[in-house]
């Protein structure tokens, strides 16, 4: 079994949660209002909230049982499925739900354990709950033992049946997120307990961490997976009791299971008194079923290994700067006694107020106040990236390096409770931390396929060595396209939800064109199904048969719909775009001298429109100048030519504008975008891209009525209603909440920079690419990469098809085979740029996947010398790359 570092998630972002960044007055305002006690501020008053229960980013397909959850009162399906689910992976045959882990404990002491009783434990955190009842509890937890810390001690077991009459031992895996138990002390307890009658009661809230753990540290465990260690520990203990809101990454709900049908009776028959059903247990039926496909899913291996590099990466940062910390199973536990000596008592509530304060970062001890001076920092499931992570680690370094300056907390209110402590505090003048990375949360997740390279060459090869006839499923990292393939946000999911659909005029309708007016500036404005369409209807209004349409460079449905119309697309964009090594950094304006030539030698009248693109997507996603912008249209007002943008990329075009044009970098993209949008006469969009939708598009136009009024007819008969184009309602409301969104400084930085990111890898490592790197996608330059393929041997395609067998990365032809035949020769174009676009969806991956995508490119560049062209054997006569088919050479 392969025990490697994983290099990037195992999965990609399916929806994200948008996160907050309040300013440094906003957080002195939130903790003073909360009492100076982080408990009390709620999460949009936060950026990163580092707990770890109930946290969790999920699955589709756990999101997706919240909707099968069938809230039966008796009998329901979902618990049916529980019971499978506590079969298949625990091994146990009969299981009780509860509202939660209080819920298990609860019927566990009322069925198993008399009052006067003592219970020995190896979790302090078990005696909060457990100690204002009338029962002893006993620390018995092995403090001699370095590397499963949680192990029982014995000796202190047998001192604690002779304090008493002990029913059950209470046995945590991970012990307090902080202490693993080994499989032989487990057994050696259940020994224990099966000599001395008493019952070995397992909280497995924390099992899959600890099974990792034995497989790592156990002595001749690394051969056994997670799913054997999990199966074995819980088949140890008598009963073991569950938190769903932990491993199985529920939001609520918990278990209790056993084999024993006498245990199961006695649960069954208190569970109606204090937690509902025996069907049910005091849960949603949707918490039922989003609990027992967790449990099926927590068993993952290559999740486990993700989830767990990430503590352990996390914790070793903050070990490496001299952070007093101590290990956590889901993150680092840190030593306000050492970090904050002067703050006394309040030093662990010091040190969460100081971090908020300084970071917006909340990490908070909770339950009961007790002596031990450590403040968790835990890191919720699959719910961070690896960079989200290092600045929140680098936000705590710098608070150490701060500490000298802080005082401690002045208590105002107390109670043994954490919840319920208020305070004063002089607010310590702290150098602030400031977040540069993704504004977003992973909300939930989808596996990718992951294959073997022979699986990938056999894959490949029934695609006909076209990566747009390849199954989503055996591709690990989707880098076809940036259009349709964006993460929503929950915001867009709760609009989406919520729309009320009709085929008349919806409630969204006016909403979404007051968001287009707000976004862009046009007065009238046609949704439209995606792109395409609203490039079908403008060319139908716009262009007399013979007329020109110039542009800055072609794209592939803009032109064909331009030509369907009669139209001539004439090329118009700087000579800097068709090289590949020109760092211009304005490679997708349009050159004003071609222009007037064209102009001149033509006439206005014989022009039908300009289509100017924005972040030209062919010339490698090149953005246009604001003044080049300006320019263009103060030479065609005067002429009577209108100017079209194809807005398509419009936001990452005005980021670039905001990051390279130093009269605009203290201006917000959305007003930068706005005043980029006047010097046109309108706009078709693919809302597939910037807009952050999955499906939509946009004809407008500025203030032509006439114009938008010819568009309408045509959009009735092509496309749809006026008030939807075609699309559904909910549809609609996505959109209008994807054009807010879109706008977000921070958003839009770390969209552009991640492919930035991505280029730079590629660059440093010596692969030739289109540059400066565009804004959507790395443009690799496939006459450089493999100069010894002739371009009628289609270079671009062959190497799109290599990096998937190499990799398991889809990236996309943009050379000859997108191009096509001149139908007056028949002889391929052979266009001057012959690339491979490695496009980024946005939302969707990290930096951790953009370093695999590098490796896995220079793996392939290192090669190029074996790989020969390829031949059709099969070539549609429009748009022929997208369902062309080819063979090897
Ligand atoms: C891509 C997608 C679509 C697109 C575009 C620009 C600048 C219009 C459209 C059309 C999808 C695609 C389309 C054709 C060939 C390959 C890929 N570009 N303008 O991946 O919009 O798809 O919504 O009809 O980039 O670049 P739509």
């Amino acid at each position: 079994m392969s025990r490697s570092t994983p290099v990037s998630e195992p999965h990609k972002i399916k929806t994200v949660r948008l996160l907050s960044f309040p300013t440094l007055e906003e957080r002195k305002k939130h903790l003073a209002d909360a009492g100076f006690n982080v408990f009390r501020l709620t999460p949009s008053q936060l950026s990163f909230d580092m707990v770890s229960g109930g946290t969790s980013a999920v699955s589709q397909e756990q999101l997706a049982g919240q909707l099968v959850g069938d809230e039966a009162y008796a009998g329901s399906r979902n618990f049916e499925k529980l019971q499978r689910a506590v079969h298949d992976i625990l091994g146990h045959g009969y299981v009780c739900p509860t509202h939660g882990i209080l819920g298990s404990t609860k019927l566990i002491l009322s069925t198993m354990v008399p009052a006067g009783s003592v219970i020995p434990s190896n979790g302090r955190d078990r005696m909060d709950v457990l100690a204002p009842r009338d029962v002893t509890v006993v620390d018995v937890r092995d403090r001699s033992e370095p590397v499963f810390t949680g192990n029982v001690d014995l000796e202190a077991l047998e001192a604690a049946f002779a304090q008493g009459s002990v029913p059950v031992v209470d046995v945590q895996a991970f012990a307090d997120g902080q202490h693993p138990i080994s499989l032989r002390n487990l057994r050696a307890v259940r020994d224990f307990a099966d000599r001395h009658g008493a019952r070995l009661v397992l909280d497995g809230s924390r099992i899959i961490e600890n099974a990792w753990y034995i497989q790592r540290h156990g002595v001749g465990r690394a051969d056994r997976d997670i799913r054997g260690l999990v199966r074995e520990m819980v088949k140890t203990s008598h009963v073991l009791q569950m938190d769903g809101a932990q491993d199985p990454k529920a939001s609520a709900g918990g278990l209790l299971s056993t084999d024993n049908p006498a245990d199961h009776e006695h649960f069954m028959n208190e569970v109606v008194v204090f937690e509902g059903l025996h069907t049910y247990g005091g849960m949603a039926g949707r918490t039922l079923e989003v609990l027992a496909r967790g449990l099926e899913e927590m068993v993952d291996e290559d999740e486990v290994d993700w989830v767990m590099h990430q503590t352990e990466r996390f914790t070793q940062r903050l070990r490496d700067a001299g952070v007093p910390l101590e290990r956590g199973c889901d993150g680092a536990y840190l030593r306000a006694d050492q970090i904050l000596p002067q703050a006394g008592a309040s030093a662990r509530d010091t040190l969460s107020a100081a971090l908020y304060l300084l970071a917006g970062v909340r990490a908070v001890a909770m339950h009961r106040r007790g002596s031990e001076g450590l403040v968790p920092v835990q890191i919720p499931r699959l719910a961070l990236t690896n960079e989200q992570l290092d600045q929140v680690a680098d936000a705590i370094i710098s608070l150490v390096a701060q500490a000298d300056g802080i005082t401690g907390l002045q208590v105002v209110e107390e109670g043994p409770w954490r919840d319920q402590m208020a305070y004063h505090w002089v607010f310590p003048d702290l150098d602030p931390f400031e977040f540069d990375t993704f504004p977003y949360q992973v909300h939930t997740v989808e596996r990718v396929g992951v294959l073997t390279r022979g699986q990938r060459e056999k894959a490949i090869r029934a695609a006909g060595y076209n990566t747009f006839l390849l199954s989503s499923a055996d591709v690990t990292i989707d880098l076809l396209t940036d259009s349709g393939t964006s993460a929503m946000s929950t915001d867009q999911w709760a609009a989406y939800d919520a729309a009320r659909p009709t085929s008349a005029t919806s409630d969204e309708y006016p909403r979404l064109m007051k968001a287009f007016k707000e976004a862009l500036g046009y007065q009238f404005n046609l949704p439209t199904h995606q792109g395409r369409a609203a490039e079908h209807i403008l060319s139908q209004i716009l262009i007399q048969p013979g007329q020109l349409v110039p542009g800055n460079m072609y794209f592939t449905t803009t032109k064909l719909h331009q030509e369907l119309a009669g139209g001539v697309f004439v090329d118009v964009i700087v000579d800097e775009a068709h090289d590949p090594e020109s760092d211009h950094p304005w490679k997708g304006n349009i050159d004003l001298a071609k222009l007037r030539a064209l102009v001149d030698e033509h006439g206005a009248e014989k022009i039908a429109y300009i289509s100017f693109e924005h972040s030209v997507n062919m010339a490698g996603g090149q953005p246009v100048s604001m003044d080049n912008m300006k320019e263009v249209y103060a030479y065609c007002a005067p002429l009577g030519i209108p100017v079209f943008f194809d807005a398509t990329r419009c936001v990452e075009n005005a980021y670039m504008i905001q990051f390279r044009d130093p009269r605009y970098a203290d201006t917000p993209v959305g007003d930068i975008l706005r005043e980029m949008m006047v010097y046109g006469d309108g706009c078709t969009v693919s809302g597939k891209k910037d807009f952050l939708i999955n499906i939509g598009g946009l004809l407008a136009f500025r203030d032509n009525a006439e114009w938008a009024r010819q568009a309408q007819e045509l959009l009735r008969v092509y496309e749809g209603q006026v008030t939807d184009g075609g699309l559904a309602v909910a549809d609609l409301a996505a959109i209008a909440r994807g054009l807010e969104e879109m706008v977000d400084d921070r958003y839009i930085h770390t969209r552009v920079q991640q492919t930035r990111y991505l280029g730079r890898l590629l660059h440093d490592a010596g692969v030739p690419i289109v540059t400066p790197v565009g804004t959507h996608a790395v443009f690799l330059d496939a006459k450089r990469f493999l100069p010894h393929v002739d371009q009628d041997e289609y270079p671009a395609q062959r190497l799109a098809a290599e990096i998937f067998v190499e990799t398991g990365v889809r990236a996309m032809e943009r050379g000859n085979v997108s191009k096509g035949r001149n139908p007056a020769t028949g002889e391929n174009y052979r266009p001057a740029l012959e690339l491979v676009r490695l496009t980024i969806p946005r939302r969707v991956y990290t930096n951790d996947h953009m370093r695999a995508v590098a490796e896995g490119v220079i793996r392939v560049w290192e090669k190029r010398e074996s790989l020969r062209g390829l031949r059709f054997v099969y070539e549609p006569e429009k748009l022929r790359f997208f369902q062309g088919r080819f063979e090897l050479l």
